[in-house]
């Protein structure tokens, strides 16, 4: 059973290997994407090493000289998705987008040098990769952190990967859909409509895009001009648990500044988390930079934040909160309470399970030993892999695949499980 499953996991894998990078799926999304790119490599590692590094140094090969890394890569023309390089026009002889996704690079680095049989490779390829992940995480406290208070925030939805996350709808109803150039979605052409985020929403995607745009990309103006900051406890546990295990591998390879640095980032982070902890929720929150606010929305980036080291009581308190989750979803983790009225458990990431996510949760919860919930969490994302396949996301009441099917990530994570 179970080398029935890693031998599938790894022809999803193959599949989607463009060679030097590979593509979430076949049709929906013909592009590399950034965090993808980075937790499959995570897969790639338990078959073939070398291909593992090559995905993280093609993604690294298109960073920007200002650090940023960005979130899409068009490496070849395709026509099936929306938007593509011209409405984004960053100016790159490889075109790309102009805006980021979560920073998991430095976790996965770490983790495949700690794993790797190769270790003549991996020291070679991690210390290659060491400043230009660090020059990212530079750039997040730069550009994204203005005064200084510890966290950064997102300027698009996209940026956190969860894109039409219920977290972000009030925010995104304050920005304008005037000027608004007419567009012809692709992903709906793929994907259920009911299953995807709205019109509306994209109306507002594009609006920040244009407006970026007519910036020249400059990210010395880009936070500060974007009606939409949003500081999400989830993306910034990445961005924390990345600098904590930099600073870990910058050690291991000789480089006492950028450990330094690094462990300094990660220090204030997980200081400054605790200003979004919320005691009636029981997990973390968002916070509106634009209102100074926290975000009223009991979503599964709250529940994220126990990837990075937090105290242990949070852990305990985001693992009573998963259990409490499970009472109401047959398969845990879901994107968003289902008690709550704006869940929807087809819809993207408003409710469904994400393999990802679930492994990301898994892991900070087992250094927080928090094993029982743990064991559940991957108990659960291996009978959504048994019910429905290698889906992007699941049902978590009824495990309905959803979204492009063969997905690589969702196959990366089943080898991090099964290892
Ligand atoms: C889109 C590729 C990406 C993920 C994101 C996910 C989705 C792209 O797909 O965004 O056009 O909606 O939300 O996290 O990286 O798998």
């Amino acid at each position: 059973m179970k080398h029935a499953l890693i031998a599938q996991a790894e022809q999803v894998l193959r599949r989607n290997d463009r060679g030097t990078y590979t593509v979430p799926t076949h049709g929906l999304y013909p592009f590399q994407w950034n965090w993808d790119s980075v937790l499959s490599a995570l897969g790639f590692a338990h078959f073939d090493e070398a291909r593992a590094w090559t995905e993280i140094d093609t993604l690294f090969a298109h960073q920007w000289e200002d650090g940023m890394v960005p979130h899409i890569i068009f490496h070849e023309r395709d026509e099936g998705y929306f938007p593509g390089p011209d409405v984004w026009s960053t100016g790159r002889a490889v075109p790309t987008s102009g805006i980021t996704q979560p920073p998991v690079a430095g976790f996965a680095v770490r983790r495949m040098v700690d794993n790797a049989k190769d270790k003549d490779l991996a020291t070679q390829r991690a210390r290659a990769l060491l400043p230009r992940i660090h020059a990212w995480h530079r750039w997040f406290f730069n550009s994204r952190d203005p005064e200084a208070s510890g966290l950064v925030a997102i300027i698009h939805p996209w940026e956190s990967g969860r894109d039409n996350s219920i977290d972000w709808d009030a925010a995104l109803a304050r920005v304008p859909t005037e000027g608004v150039e007419p567009f012809t979605r692709r992903d709906i052409q793929h994907a259920n409509p009911a299953h995807r985020p709205t019109h509306a929403q994209y109306e507002r995607y594009i609006w920040l895009v244009q407006t970026f745009r007519s910036l020249g990309w400059d990210n010395t103006k880009l936070h500060d001009a974007s009606p939409f900051r949003v500081v999400d406890p989830g993306f910034n546990a990445i961005l924390i648990r990345s600098c904590a295990d930099l600073a870990e591998l910058a050690e291991q390879l000789g480089e006492p500044e950028i450990a330094k640095q690094s462990r300094d980032f990660a220090t204030r982070g997980i200081a400054a988390l605790e200003k979004l902890w919320s005691d009636a929720h029981g997990q973390y929150l968002c916070l509106d930079r634009s209102t100074g606010e926290l975000i009223d929305s009991p979503s599964i980036g709250g529940l994220l934040a126990a990837f990075a080291a937090v105290p242990t009581e949070r852990a305990a308190a985001i693992a009573r909160r998963i259990d409490k989750l499970g009472d109401a979803a047959k398969f845990l983790v879901p994107s968003h309470d289902p008690s709550a009225p704006e869940f929807d458990d087809l819809r993207y990431w408003r409710g469904p399970v994400w393999l990802i996510v679930n492994y990301m949760i898994a892991d900070g919860l087992s250094t927080a030993g928090q094993h029982a919930t743990v064991e559940r969490i991957i108990a659960d994302s291996l009978a959504l892999i048994h019910e429905s396949g290698f889906a992007e996301y699941y049902s978590p009441i009824t495990a309905e695949p959803c979204g492009g099917a063969h997905f690589t990530w969702t196959a990366a994570m089943v080898l991090e499980f099964l290892a």
